[in-house]
Parts: structure tokens; C-alpha cells; sequence
């Protein structure tokens, strides 16, 4: 009893868990927060802490310990060199190339995993790792966790036929700081007074097209037509004839805000054809949107951007473009609305997080850039295009995912819808429109609500 107390006290010295007002991950104001990863800088602690979640686990079968990535990996490690138990380890995300295992380490089918977690909130992450780790062809029977937010988690793995034993939970955390005076009396209740009550996490709210604070020019255009038409619905138009294209922008032009080109599969592309087009999207007031997907250094972006045979920059009024060459390569595009891709829609797609959050910084500091291509939200500041949509299928043969209007609308918070085969491939383009038209609008407005 006394060792786990010292234990506890010693660990909080370390700064395992902190009292104040915190803004947790799903946007929860919570009056503590926990995180065990400053155990790995006091090697004594973390001995201990193996040697105690060792003899949790004493009654369990076991021939492997895997720990939680990413901060139970070092009380696995721990817990492995103590016990002599060989460690797995459990990758977050597949390399993608050699061997493209989930899971490193030796091991045989139908061996017996010890599953080691830091803190246990939901059990989410807990019930994944399991589901990978016998995915592999071993199994699981027994868990060990350090520390239970007590929010459900251990009711949930025990519903699943998981033994699962902790060594503190939260109230008994607070209970030990403050007999030891590192909680005061009024710390102590407001922090039980969350555990018991504890709030359901906040609504974020859509913000509505025209609240939105959107600084450039042809976003401003954009948001305005959306406005007047009742429409966030793109058309992409990626058919392979000026007669076709200028058909279907005739047909589709009163219900999209923009079309979408993809000028390089034209077969028979002229200056006389954007002329033509250009009269149709003034009369039918919607932007020319080329999807060019520029990715290379400013200076060859610059010039595919303004010469060759499409002279893109001479009439389009929007561009999308990757940022995998940094901020400075945008800056060639001038006189247009920039979408940065940040996310991509197709299945395998290397847009990961890790991606995602990067190509974020650069296009949030690209001041021509006005919005992102992405399946889910990213951005406050920036429109949000959602290609990948559509009413009748679920994908293609070649990659391609799709969604319906009512989930990128509401479930995504998107701004502007793209829709190709959806529309161009059917058998009434203009009436087809229509009801995407009817349909992204109704799933907007219903988002606001
Ligand atoms: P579809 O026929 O609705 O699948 O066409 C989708 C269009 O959007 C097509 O022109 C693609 O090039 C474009 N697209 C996409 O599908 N996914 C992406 O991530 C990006 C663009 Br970026």
C-alpha cells in the first residue's frame, strides 16, 4: 500500500497528472490532465511500475507483451526486460513497404499476448491494438493498464471476454494527492464533481457560408454565387471533347458554382473553346476551375501555369495544386483562387495525418490560397472541397471512394461538393444536377441546425 503511494507521489513530482483548466482533444474543459509519458524519464519509476503491472498480470497466461503505442512502449520494454518475456511491438501506422507487418517481433501463431496500456479513457485505442495483435494470429486474454479515467473503458473490454486489471483509477489518483496535501479541499471536489458529472463534448457548430471570413477575391465570388444559386455543388467535367464539355456546361451551368476542368484530356483543346465557355459561365454566372494539381518547383509551375497550349493563368479562375514543394512554389500563381490539396479521396492514398498537417502549414500560409481539398474537416479559415461524391455507387474499380452529399455536408462541415460520373456519365446531366444541387443545399442547410 505504502509503495504505491510513494510510487503515485513520486510520479506526480514527475508531472504525470496536472490540475488547472484544460481543453481536452474532443474539446471537453477538464479540470486535470494526465499523461504517463514523463515515467520514462525516471528509470527507477518506470522499474517500479513494471515490476507492479508484472504482478497484476501474475495470474494471466502469457508468452509476449506488446505496450500501446506510443506511451506504453517503454513500460512494455520495462516489463520485457524484467520478466524475461520476449516484446512485440505494434506499429501505428503500416510502413508501407518491405514487409508491411503491423506487428514486429518473433512470434507464432496462437501465442498468448499480454496487452499493456497507459491510461484507459473509452478503451478505443485498447480494443484496435487488440483487434491488430490477433489480426497476426495471436491472442488475447488478459490487459494491464496503469491508470482507469474510469469513462466506461474496462466495462467495455470485459463485455468483449477481456480480463482487464489496473493499478490506480482516477478517483483513488485524487484521493492518495490529497491525503498527501498536493490537492487542495476545493481541487479535490471540483475535480470529483467532473468524475461524477462528467459534460458531453461540445457541438462544433457549422459556420454559415456567408459568416464565413474568407479574404480572398474568388472565394468571396465563390461563397456569393453559393449564396445566390442555393448551390455547393461543383461539376467536374471530365469529358475528352470541346463539343461535349461545352454541351454539358450549357446543360449543368444553372445549378453548379463552378466547372471543373481537366483541360490536358481535351483531344481537340482551342482558345476559341475557353472563349465559348467563358460566355457560358458569365451568362450562367458560375468559375472556371481547372484541376491542374500543379507539384513541382515554383519555377516550372510558374510556367506550366501560364504557357504551354493552356495558358491556364489567362482564364481560370481557380486552380487546385499539390504543396508538396513548399510555400514559395505557390507563389507563382497569380490573378487566381489557389485549392490546396491536403487530403486525397482515392483508397492508399500517402495523405496520412502526418501529411495532412503538414500540407495544412503551407497552405494556410500561401495568402493566393482559398481553400482545401480534403474528406473531412481541416481548416477554419479555409473553403472546404470535397471531391468524391456520389449517389449511386460507392466507388470504382480504380481507387476512387465516394460519398454521399449528406455526409460530406454534415458529416465533413464541407463547403463545395465535386461531382464528375455522377453527373456527366448520366443518362440527363441537366436533371441529375439538379437533384445533387437540391440535395448538397438541403444537407448544408440541415448541417446548420
Ligand atoms: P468522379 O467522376 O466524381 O470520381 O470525379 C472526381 C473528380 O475529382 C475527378 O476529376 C478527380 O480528378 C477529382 N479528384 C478526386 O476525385 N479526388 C481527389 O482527391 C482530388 C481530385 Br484532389
Amino acid at each position: 500500500m505504502q509503495q504505491r503511494e510513494d510510487f503515485l507521489l513520486k510520479a506526480y513530482e514527475l508531472g504525470i497528472i496536472k490540475f488547472g483548466n484544460f481543453t481536452l482533444k474532443s474539446g471537453i474543459e477538464s479540470p486535470f490532465y494526465v499523461d504517463l509519458r514523463p515515467l520514462s524519464s525516471s528509470p527507477q519509476l518506470l522499474k517500479t511500475l513494471a515490476n507492479n503491472l508484472l504482478e497484476l498480470a501474475d495470474d494471466a497466461p502469457y508468452d509476449l507483451i506488446c505496450g500501446v503505442p506510443y506511451a506504453a512502449l517503454p513500460m512494455g520494454t520495462t516489463m520485457s526486460l524484467a520478466s524475461g518475456t520476449p516484446l512485440i511491438i505494434k506499429r501505428k501506422e503500416n510502413k508501407g513497404y518491405g514487409t508491411k507487418r503491423m506487428v514486429e517481433g518473433v512470434y507464432e501463431d496462437g501465442q498468448n499476448c499480454l496487452l499493456v496500456e497507459d491510461v484507459i479513457t473509452s478503451g478505443q485505442s485498447l480494443l484496435e491494438t487488440i483487434d491488430e495483435i490477433e489480426r497476426e494470429g495471436l491472442n488475447v486474454t488478459d490487459c494491464v493498464v496503469v491508470l482507469d479515467r474510469e469513462q466506461g473503458g474496462i466495462e467495455k473490454l470485459k463485455k468483449k471476454g477481456y480480463t482487464v486489471k489496473t493499478l490506480f483509477t482516477i478517483n483513488e489518483v485524487i484521493e492518495i494527492l490529497h491525503r498527501y496535501h498536493r490537492l487542495s479541499d476545493g481541487e479535490l471536489s471540483r475535480v470529483k464533481n467532473f468524475l461524477n458529472n462528467p459534460p458531453a463534448p461540445p457541438e462544433v457548430k457549422r459556420v454559415p457560408l456567408e459568416q464565413k471570413q474568407i479574404q480572398h477575391p474568388v472565394g468571396k465570388r465563390l461563397v456569393d454565387i453559393a449564396l445566390k444559386k442555393k448551390s455547393n455543388l461543383i461539376a467536374s467535367a471530365d469529358v475528352i471533347t470541346t463539343a461535349e464539355l461545352l454541351k454539358l456546361a450549357e446543360e449543368v451551368g444553372d445549378h453548379v458554382v463552378a466547372l471543373k476542368l481537366h483541360t490536358d484530356i481535351i483531344k481537340d483543346f482551342s482558345m476559341d473553346f475557353i472563349e465559348n465557355l467563358k460566355k457560358i459561365a458569365k451568362e450562367k454566372d458560375f468559375l472556371l476551375f481547372e484541376d491542374r494539381k500543379f507539384a513541382d518547383i515554383g519555377n516550372t509551375q510558374e510556367l506550366q501555369y501560364k504557357e504551354g497550349i493552356y495558358k491556364i493563368g489567362s482564364w481560370a479562375d481557380m486552380i487546385t495544386s499539390h504543396v508538396i514543394a513548399g510555400e514559395e512554389s505557390l507563389k507563382v500563381f497569380d490573378n487566381v483562387g489557389v485549392v490546396a490539396i491536403v487530403e486525397m479521396s482515392s483508397k492508399g492514398t500517402l495523405t496520412d495525418d502526418y501529411y495532412i498537417g503538414k500540407a495544412l502549414n503551407v497552405a494556410e500560409s500561401a495568402p493566393n490560397v482559398m481553400g482545401v481539398v480534403a474528406q473531412r474537416k481541416v481548416s477554419d479559415d479555409l473553403l472546404l472541397f470535397t471531391p468524391g461524391v456520389n449517389i449511386s455507387t460507392s466507388g470504382d474499380n480504380k481507387g476512387q471512394q465516394y460519398n454521399t452529399p449528406e455526409r460530406v455536408m454534415r458529416g465533413y462541415h464541407t463547403d463545395f461538393m465535386i461531382v464528375g460520373r455522377g453527373i456527366y456519365q448520366s443518362a440527363n446531366p441537366k436533371e441529375v444536377a439538379q437533384e445533387y444541387q437540391s440535395l448538397g443545399w438541403a444537407a448544408y442547410e440541415a448541417s446548420l441546425s
